[in-house]
């Protein structure tokens, strides 16, 4: 179970301010809830009453042993990604983390713009979490729908060989790619760290490998993580690789030795690159690539029945089963409040303002939007928006994309006759609930109803 950070964790020296730290902790902790949520509940998705049985799934499915590691990953990856503008891809090799994924296209909106229904507050995280393997829904596993997925998760082996064939001929691209070490146990895996040997750095771009030695594969323990660190290292560089080790379990002295190792490999990797391309001399580099021991399960239940959990293979699938019994239920609810989601999700559901304030960094300002619509009204048009967002999240998006675009139209409201924000659709096209005012200042719905004459009227 995560615990809350004493002082001395909180000051562990590194290359993150207090604040980043804290952030990056907050985004972790979130990514983390949502993929517990998505494996147990059915209802009370932000645990705004105690945790009831008939909250929890009838059937428990999923793989939670995985999941922390690879969304500790992912948070740490977007950092980077930010912080040097980087073209990049996340390559999730144990593919059976898919509560993972999906939680992190949730955080980052991408989840809702491809599935609205799966909107940005309480009833779609509920959603969210009801359809994660669930009659009707979405796969355990990583799957084509998760947004942005060209690995399928499901059959292990093939994740370096995708990430290098992203890499070939895309010099931008840098690819990250964590390899599970029982995946690692595969055939295709296995030869294929010898991938590296067909990678131009002047022409492709880069991969970083990331073995993930969590030290069990299902029900037992992994080759690599048993042998002697000095033998596992051995074997790295005789693939070609140059390994950088991280071990730990405590998350707030890993998030700064993981956010100072991300910035060590990626100096190298531009380093290698960067004397290729200005000698116009492809020769074979000894490419960075790291090792990460963190326990299976991390942050999860330690002791279950009064055997030990977290950093087993006991926390593969679904750590603590059976919430007929009502110790399990207290474990299980004790596990989700641990991430404190009350201050991570506000009222609404919403991830928390402070954690979107970087929002330009995830959404892209076109020029030419301002423009087009001010084309649109010239021309007489009425323009409406229609978002399932609600008000704060879409004043604030809007606002990052037309605020102060054009003299004109100072506020963005000014490019629209009409907007109605929390729509709910599809089913605001059939329901025909009543449109309610905004308070623009609070967000909150007014009981003031908007008159709306007939579609089709005059
Ligand atoms: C080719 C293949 N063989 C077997 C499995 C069944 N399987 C699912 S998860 C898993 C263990 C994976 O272990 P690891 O790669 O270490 O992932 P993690 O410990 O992070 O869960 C196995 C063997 C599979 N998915 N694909
Ligand atoms: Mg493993």
């Amino acid at each position: 179970m995560q615990t809350e950070p004493g002082p001395a964790a909180a000051l562990a020296e590194g290359p993150l301010n207090e604040g980043e730290l804290k952030k990056l902790d907050a985004y972790w902790r979130a990514a983390n809830y949502l993929s517990v949520g998505q494996i147990y509940l059915l209802d009370n998705p932000l645990l705004r009453e105690p945790l009831q049985v008939k909250h929890i799934k009838p059937r428990l499915l999923g793989h939670w042993g995985t999941t922390p590691g690879l969304n500790f990953l992912y948070v740490h990856l977007n950092r980077l990604i930010k912080a040097r503008d980087l073209d990049a891809i996340y390559i999730c090799g144990p593919g059976h983390g898919g509560p993972g994924m999906v939680a992190n296209a949730y955080l980052e909106g991408t989840y809702s713009e491809y599935y609205p229904a799966i909107s940005r507050d309480a009833v779609g995280l509920q959603k969210l979490f009801r359809q994660f393997s669930f009659p009707g829904g979405i796969p355990s596993h990583d799957a084509p729908e998760t947004p942005g997925s060209i690995h399928e998760g499901g059959e292990l082996g093939y994740a370096l060989t995708h990430a290098y064939g992203a890499a070939f001929d895309n010099p931008d691209l840098k690819v990250f790619c964590v390899v599970g070490d029982g995946e690692a146990e595969t055939g295709p895996l296995a030869a294929s760290w010898h991938s590296n040997k067909f990678l131009d750095p002047i022409t492709d771009g880069a991969v970083l490998p990331i073995l993930h030695l969590n030290g069990w594969k299902i029900a037992n323990p992994t080759v690599l993580a048993r042998i002697p660190e000095s033998e596992l290292r051995q074997l790295l560089q005789g693939y070609g690789y140059t390994p950088y080790i991280i071990a730990g379990d405590d998350p707030m002295e890993m998030h700064q030795r993981m956010a100072a190792l991300l910035e060590l490999v990626l100096d190298e990797i531009e380093e290698i690159q960067g004397a290729a391309r200005k000698k116009r001399r492809a020769t074979r580099p000894l490419w960075p690539m790291i090792v990460m021991r963190t326990p299976k399960g991390w942050t999860g239940p330690k002791v279950v029945d009064g055997l030990p959990v977290e950093g087993t293979w006991r926390a593969h699938q679904v750590p603590v089963d059976d919430m007929t019994n009502p110790e399990h239920l207290r474990i299980l609810e004790a596990w989700l409040r641990s991430y404190r989601a009350e201050e991570l999700f506000d009222e609404a559901g919403s991830l928390k303002a402070e954690l979107r304030k970087d929002i330009g960094h995830f959404i892209f300002k076109d020029p030419q939007l301002g423009p087009s619509l001010h084309r649109l009204r010239s021309g007489g048009k009425k323009l409406f928006l229609l978002t399932n967002s609600l008000w704060s999240y879409s004043d604030q998006v809007m606002g990052h994309l037309l605020d102060g675009v054009l003299p004109e139209y100072p506020s963005w409201r000014n490019y629209f006759d009409f907007i109605v924000t929390g729509a709910a659709k599809p089913t605001f096209f059939s329901s025909n609930a009543p449109f309610l005012e905004v308070d623009s200042t609070s967000g909150e719905d007014s009981a003031k109803p908007v008159v709306i004459r007939a579609i089709g009227a005059m």
